[in-house]
C-alpha cells in the first residue's frame, strides 16, 4: 500500500436512506486482492486491497441491488479482478474496462459475455499517462459494434481541451463525478456553467453525481457539493447516475462513511420519482437493456 493511502471504512454505518427496489450503484472499483490480481508495475499508487466479497457485502448493507464496477487505474489495462467480479455477480453487476489501443475483436467479446458494457478513458494526470485521442477515437470505433458506451475521467481544469474530443465521439459518454469541479467557486462560476452548457449541446452526454467526498471542503456532511449534484440532476433527469466510489482510492482529506453517502442522496435528488431516475430507470437502461447509442446515425 502507498505511504499515507486511507484504507476504506470498515463499518460503515446503515443508511437513514432507503435506495429503490433496483438501486444500482454506478461507480465503484474492486483493488485485487494483488496476491490473486496484482496491481499494474505502471500504477501511480497501491491501494489497499478492496476485494469483490467487500464490494457486495456493502452493496447488501447499502440496501442497492447492482454495481457497476469501473476498472481503476492501479489495474491498467489488466481487466482480470473487474472480470473475475462480474462473473461472480452474474446479472447483479456490470462493468466498465480500460483498454489499450490494440485489444483484439475477440478479447471485447469475451468481456462483453462476462458483463462489460462501457470503456474508461482516463485523462486525470496524476493517475495516468493519457492515450493520444487518435488512439482514444480508434478504442471507440472497436467497442461500438458491442454497442458500448465511454466513461471519460478529468478534473475540470481539462475541459475545454478535451471538448473537440468529447464532441467526435458518437456513443454516450458518462462524465466521471461531475467532472470534478472546484466547488468552493460555487454553482454560477463560469466552470461549472460551461459544463451544464456541455450537457445542453450533447444529448448523448451524461454524468454521475458522485464523489462528495472527494470534492468537498465540508466533510462529512457534504453540503458544498449538493447544489452541484442538484443542480444537474434536476436540470437533466435522464442523463444523470450515482455512485459510492468505494473503495475511495488516494482520499487524503478523510474516510468516508459509505452510509453518510448514500445519506446525501435525498439532499440532491429531491422527489421519489427523480431518486427512481437516478438509481434504478438510468442505470439500468444504459448498463442492463443495451442502450449505448448516442447521437442519431
Ligand atoms: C475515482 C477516483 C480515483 C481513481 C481512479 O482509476 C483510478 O485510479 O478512478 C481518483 O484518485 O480520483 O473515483 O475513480
Amino acid at each position: 500500500m502507498s505511504p499515507d493511502y486511507l484504507p476504506f471504512h470498515p463499518t460503515p454505518r446503515k443508511p437513514s436512506f432507503r435506495a429503490p427496489c433496483g438501486a444500482v450503484d454506478a461507480h465503484c472499483h474492486v483493488f485485487g486482492p494483488e496476491k490473486e490480481f496484482p496491481y499494474s508495475p505502471l500504477r501511480k499508487y497501491t491501494p489497499c486491497d478492496a476485494g469483490k466479497e467487500y464490494l457486495f457485502a456493502l452493496r447488501d448493507h447499502l440496501g442497492f441491488s447492482r454495481n457497476v464496477i469501473v476498472q481503476a487505474s492501479c489495474h491498467g489495462t489488466d481487466n482480470r479482478a473487474l472480470i473475475d467480479a462480474l462473473k461472480a455477480a452474474g446479472d447483479r453487476a456490470r462493468g466498465v474496462a480500460v483498454v489499450d489501443v490494440d485489444v483484439d475483436e475477440g478479447s471485447l467479446r469475451e468481456m462483453h459475455e462476462a458483463g462489460v458494457r462501457a470503456v474508461r478513458l482516463n485523462f486525470v494526470k496524476r493517475l495516468v499517462d493519457s492515450l493520444s485521442w487518435d488512439d482514444c477515437l480508434n478504442i471507440v470505433e472497436k467497442i461500438k459494434p458491442l454497442g458500448w458506451h465511454v466513461v471519460v475521467y478529468f478534473e475540470a481544469p481539462d475541459l475545454e481541451e478535451l471538448k473537440p474530443l468529447l464532441q467526435q465521439i458518437e456513443t454516450i459518454i458518462v462524465i466521471d463525478h461531475m467532472g470534478r469541479p472546484d466547488v468552493a467557486r460555487g454553482v454560477e462560476h463560469p466552470d461549472f456553467l460551461n459544463f451544464i452548457k456541455l450537457l445542453d449541446e450533447n444529448d448523448n452526454i451524461w454524468t454521475k453525481v458522485s464523489c462528495p467526498e472527494r470534492l468537498t471542503q465540508q466533510a462529512p456532511d457534504y453540503s458544498d457539493v449538493v447544489p452541484f449534484a442538484r443542480a444537474l440532476v434536476e436540470r437533466f433527469p435522464d442523463r444523470v447516475l450515482w455512485g459510492t466510489d468505494w473503495p475511495h482510492p488516494n482520499m487524503a482529506s478523510h474516510v468516508p462513511d459509505d452510509g453518510a453517502l448514500v445519506d446525501v442522496i435525498p439532499n440532491i435528488a429531491v422527489s421519489e420519482q427523480q431518486q427512481r431516475s437516478l438509481l434504478v430507470d438510468n442505470p439500468t437502461r444504459l448498463y442492463w437493456q443495451g442502450r449505448s447509442s448516442g447521437k442519431p446515425t
